[in-house]
């Protein structure tokens, strides 16, 4: 198939999901065609089933704010009638799924067929998605997709809870590369942080409100407290500095490093004891998933789809948001000698069951239905 992949091309998950599903579709023979405003971070090699369409932006003095949305219906539309796209495939409704039903109607009245799939993600529905001021939007594009994702049972259940939703919705869920996800040896780099022995959590995300990073660090520093630990924070984002000077006024300077974004993360996991996600809000936790695949058992809240992948007493341990007393006894539970080799064997167990050969013919076999479905009528 010729398929039309729109996403977010920075680190956060959606658009890691899109990019991996589509170098995935790629591998099995499809044409995938990448619209977005730059290249995707995981897109950096060639392969000829992949294509890249930046959208071009053009500024005006008029505009305090340059409309993108339209620049990428535009983009959307050329891309489909150059290309022949058989489907559009969006992640992450803001604005990816309106600017898709636009195009599509644009196509339409070309006399061109392209059906729209949307992805929703996260907090295009949780957060953002809600906010009155793109409600209306998310609700009439959720309506007139095709055919809609998410990426939890839970967020499912949230889309219908807060949008007015006359739609199906299909639950795939994130899934991972075991074949670069895996335990490497990087013996070096362990004893270059943890020259005594200590045992290492680490944290990857966004560094934005709802991954809590204060949780973070109090549930280190309850470990440490009790037994020799170091702290390696993965990613960027809003809440970063702020944390920096506040390790700094703790004194965690020697146990807690701040790594910044990373492209080779599964060699950080690979060193890891445990990993922390005591988010506020989660629709399925891809790192800790990528986690889980590199044998790292996970202390989690119990945000969103959270549960559904972290078993809790299995592959890790599953908390009530904010408790961080809780999840420091529960760490502290996992990191015993005797305990840990279970639990690292159990996280590999469970994200055994998300390897993309499980989960990408599932968008496949979508991608069929909704391509011979007959043509959808505007409400
Ligand atoms: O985690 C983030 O803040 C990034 C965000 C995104 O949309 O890029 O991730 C969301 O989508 C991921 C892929 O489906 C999920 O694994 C994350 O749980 C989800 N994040 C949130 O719901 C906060």
């Amino acid at each position: 198939m010729n398929i039309g992949i729109v996403c977010y091309p920075t680190f956060g998950g959606s658009g890691v999901v899109a990019t991996e599903l589509g170098k995935a579709l790629a591998n099995k023979g499809h044409q995938i065609h990448f619209i977005t405003y730059s290249r995707p971070s995981r897109l950096d090699f060639f392969s000829e089933n992949l294509f890249y369409h930046e959208v071009d932006m053009r500024s005006y003095p008029l505009f305090d704010y340059a409309p993108y949305e339209l620049a990428l219906t535009s983009k959307m539309v050329n891309v489909a009638k150059f290309e022949k796209v058989d489907l559009f495939h969006v992640h992450y409704a803001i604005p990816h799924a309106s600017a898709a039903v636009m195009a599509r109607s644009i196509l339409a009245s070309n006399g061109i067929h392209v059906p729209v799939i949307t992805t929703l993600h996260g907090t295009d529905i949780t957060l953002v998605g809600k906010d009155p001021s793109y409600e209306p939007v998310v609700t009439f594009s959720i309506n007139q997709s095709d055919a809609v994702t998410a990426v939890s049972e839970d967020l499912k259940k949230e889309t219908y809870k807060h949008f007015a939703i006359k739609n199906g919705i299909e639950v795939i869920p994130n899934f991972i590369d075991l074949d670069r996800f895996q335990r490497q040896k990087k013996d070096h780099f362990r004893r270059a942080i943890c020259p005594d022995g200590e045992k290492l959590i680490v944290h990857t995300s966004n560094f934005r409100k709802v991954k809590r990073i204060q949780d973070v660090l109090t549930v280190f520093m309850g470990i440490r407290e009790k037994m020799d630990a170091k702290l390696l924070l993965v990613g960027d984002g809003p809440e970063r500095t702020h944390f920096e000077r506040h390790c700094r006024d703790i004194g965690g300077c020697n146990d807690i490093r701040f790594l910044g974004k990373l492209e080779a993360v599964e060699e950080v996991l690979s060193v890891a004891d445990l990993f922390l996600m005591p988010s506020e809000k989660e629709s399925f936790g891809l790192a800790a998933l990528e986690a889980m695949a590199c044998q790292v058992p996970v202390v989690s809240s119990n945000a969103g789809g959270i549960p559904e992948l972290n078993l809790d007493g299995f592959s890790g341990y599953v908390c009530p948001i904010g408790d961080t007393q809780m999840m420091t006894e529960k760490a502290l539970h996992i990191l015993k000698d005797q305990n840990l080799e279970l639990f690292k064997k159990n996280a590999l167990a469970r994200a055994k069951e998300y390897d993309l050969s499980q989960v990408v013919p599932q968008y496949e076999a979508l991608y069929e239905k909704v391509v011979s479905k007959p043509i959808k009528e505007m409400i």
